[in-house]
């Protein structure tokens, strides 16, 4: 297993619309492994294959208390099924050090597949449901920091390039 590097914004490539997984191999479990231990190496609650600069439809993640519950998600898409809106603070392990407000429908229908390509659904609220929405919106080339005002997104943008030139 190894820990896997995550992008920070505004790297073009969190940009990228990830492409559906079609083949459900020893590949495919190997990344899942990694993508695991580095959302547990850097203390998230969900991690997309984008933010690793792998450009398919997966997603890790574990909301639970203990982080012994993990998710696997391939080829996500979900359904509202309730129109009422949730605030979450929302951070982003590729906008490190930031946390603001986003609003996200409450109630969702997830369909998806397992790490064996088997289809199951989940009905998720609070923050299981943000985090899908948050962690889907990755594979669409999607960031927290789009939902904001263009003045808050490009002060994130400017202190973010500062620390990035400092470390490189
Ligand atoms: O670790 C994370 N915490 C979090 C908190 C509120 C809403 C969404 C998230 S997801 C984030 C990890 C991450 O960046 N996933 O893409
Ligand atoms: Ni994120």
């Amino acid at each position: 297993m190894s820990i896997l590097q995550i992008l920070e914004f505004p790297h073009p490539n969190l940009r990228k619309v990830a492409t559906p997984v079609k083949v459900f191999d020893e590949e495919l479990s190997g990344l899942i492994d990694d993508m695991l231990e580095t959302m547990y190496d850097a203390n998230g609650i969900g991690l997309a294959a984008t933010q690793v600069d792998i450009h398919k439809r997966l997603i890790v993640l574990d909301v639970s208390e203990d982080r012994d519950n993990p998710k696997i998600l391939v080829n996500p898409s979900f359904q509202i099924i309730k129109e009422d809106l949730a605030e979450y603070d929302e951070g982003c392990l590729s906008v490190p050090g930031f946390y603001e407000t986003v609003c996200r429908p409450e109630t969702i229908l997830l369909k998806a597949q397992d790490k064996i390509g088997e289809v199951f659904e989940l009905k998720a609220e609070g923050i299981l449901s943000t985090c899908i929405q948050h962690e889907i919106d990755h594979l669409d080339g999607k960031l927290f920091v789009d939902y904001l005002s263009a003045l808050k997104r490009n002060r994130i943008r400017n202190k973010l390039e500062k620390e990035q030139r400092k470390h490189s």
